[in-house]
C-alpha cells in the first residue's frame, strides 16, 4: 500500500482587475494556499482562499501528521489532521489548510487509480449547475452591466448574484438601484440573486426583500450576519424568496446548528474552509437529511467533482475572482455550456487542474 511521502505548499497573491467590496468587506488582491501531496511518483493539489499563515500550518501542524499514512485512505488521514488542530482551534484558517491538504489527497488518490475525481467518488448527476457571482459594490453601472453580459450572453449563464448590503446597509437606496438594472441588463428570463453578507439588520433586511421580490429576485444570501441563526430564521419566516448561509462555515457541528435553527432555505457550504471534499460530503448528507439543499462556495473547480457527487446539490459557484485566479494559475479550468459545467468530461485525473508554473511565478509570494 502506498504512503504518503510528503507536502508541499506555495502561496499566490493575485490582485483584482478592478476594486471590489461587498456589503460588509472590501478588497483588492485574493490569496491562494496551494497544498501539492507526495506518493510514490503521483502527486495532488488541493488549495483554498486564506490568508499566507495557512502554508504554515499545514507544515507546522499538518504535513507530519499525513506523511507515513496509507495515502488511499484519505477520511482517516482527514480525521488525524483535525486531531492534529485540537489545540490550535479548528474554525478558521486550520479547518482551511486541512481542506487544502485533504482536496490534494483526494486528487492524489484519483490520479493513482486513474480517474477523474467525479468518477471515483461516483456521479450523482450528469452536470453541475453554476451561477455567475460579483456584482460588486464598487463596479458602476457599465462594469456591472459589461459582467452580467459575460455571463448571460457569453458564457450562457441563467443565473447571476450581485451584492447589496452596501456600507453595512447605508445605501439602501443605492442597493435598490443596482438590482432593478440588474434585472433590466438581463431580462426576465435569468434567475437574480442578491448577497448582503450580512450588511443589513433585521427589519431592513425584510423590508429589502419586498423590493427584491417586486424584482424577482430569488435568492437573499445573508441578509443579516449568519452568526445570528434565530434572527436568519425569523427574516426566512416572513419572506418568499430563499435565504441562503453557510459560507463561514468551517465544521460539521456548525452546519447541523445552522439547520436545526431552520435558518436557511438552502444551505451553502464552502469545500475550501468546511474541512475539504471529505466533511463537504458529509454537510451535503446533513442538509439532505433536513431536506435541504446544497450550493457550493466559490473556489469553483476545487468544488466541481464533489459537487457532481451529491443528489441534492441546488448549484456552484462561478465567482468572478476565484474564476479568473483559477483559470491564470492552472491548466484544465472547466468552461460553463448551458449555465453548467461537466467535471471529469475531458477524462483528466484527478480534479483535473495541474499548476502552470510559467503563468503562476509572477504571483508567488510564499
Ligand atoms: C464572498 C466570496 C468571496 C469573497 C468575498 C465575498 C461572498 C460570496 O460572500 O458568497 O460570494
Ligand atoms: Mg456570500
Amino acid at each position: 500500500m502506498p504512503v504518503v511521502a510528503g507536502v508541499d505548499t506555495a502561496v499566490f497573491t493575485v490582485p483584482t482587475d478592478a476594486p471590489e467590496a461587498d456589503g460588509t468587506l472590501s478588497w483588492d488582491s485574493t490569496t491562494l494556499v496551494l497544498a501539492t501531496v507526495r506518493s510514490e511518483d503521483v502527486t495532488g493539489l488541493g488549495y483554498t482562499y486564506a490568508p499566507a499563515a495557512t502554508a504554515s500550518i499545514i507544515a507546522d501542524l499538518l504535513a507530519d501528521v499525513v506523511t507515513g499514512l496509507p495515502a488511499l485512505d484519505v477520511p482517516r488521514m482527514n480525521e488525524a489532521m483535525h486531531r492534529a488542530v485540537r489545540n490550535a482551534g479548528l474554525p478558521g484558517v486550520a479547518a482551511q489548510a486541512i481542506a487544502a491538504v485533504d482536496i490534494a489527497l483526494w486528487d492524489m488518490k484519483a490520479r493513482m487509480l486513474g480517474l477523474p475525481l467525479v468518477h471515483l467518488l461516483g456521479a450523482a448527476r450528469a452536470d453541475v449547475p453554476v451561477y455567475g457571482s460579483g456584482g460588486f459594490t464598487t463596479y458602476d453601472d457599465d462594469q456591472q452591466e459589461r459582467q452580467l453580459r459575460g455571463w448571460v450572453e457569453t458564457d450562457g449563464i441563467p443565473r447571476v448574484k450581485i451584492k447589496i448590503g452596501e456600507s453595512w446597509g447605508s445605501c439602501e437606496e443605492r442597493d435598490r438601484l443596482r438590482v432593478a438594472k440588474a434585472r433590466a441588463v438581463i431580462g426576465d428570463a435569468t434567475a437574480l440573486y442578491v448577497d448582503a453578507n450580512g450588511g443589513y439588520g433585521a427589519k431592513q433586511a425584510v423590508r429589502v426583500s419586498r423590493a427584491l421580490t417586486d424584482e424577482g429576485v430569488t435568492w437573499f444570501e445573508e441578509p443579516v450576519s449568519s452568526d445570528h441563526l434565530s434572527t436568519l430564521a425569523a427574516i426566512r419566516d416572513q419572506v418568499t424568496l430563499d435565504v441562503a448561509a453557510g459560507e463561514y462555515g468551517y465544521t460539521l457541528p456548525y452546519f447541523e446548528h445552522m439547520l436545526a435553527s431552520r435558518a436557511v432555505d438552502c444551505l451553502q457550504a464552502d469545500i475550501t474552509r468546511c474541512g475539504g471534499i471529505t466533511v463537504w460530503l458529509r454537510v451535503a448528507a446533513l442538509a439532505q437529511a433536513h431536506g435541504l439543499e446544497i450550493s457550493g462556495h466559490c473556489a469553483p473547480h476545487a468544488h466541481a467533482h464533489a459537487a457532481a457527487a451529491v443528489p441534492n446539490l441546488r448549484h456552484l459557484e462561478w465567482f468572478h475572482d476565484h474564476v479568473r485566479i483559477e483559470r491564470l494559475l492552472f491548466d484544465g479550468a472547466l468552461a460553463p455550456d448551458g449555465g453548467a459545467v461537466v467535471p471529469g468530461a475531458d477524462g483528466a485525473p484527478g480534479i483535473g487542474l495541474t499548476l502552470n508554473a510559467e503563468r503562476s511565478q509572477p504571483y508567488r509570494v510564499g
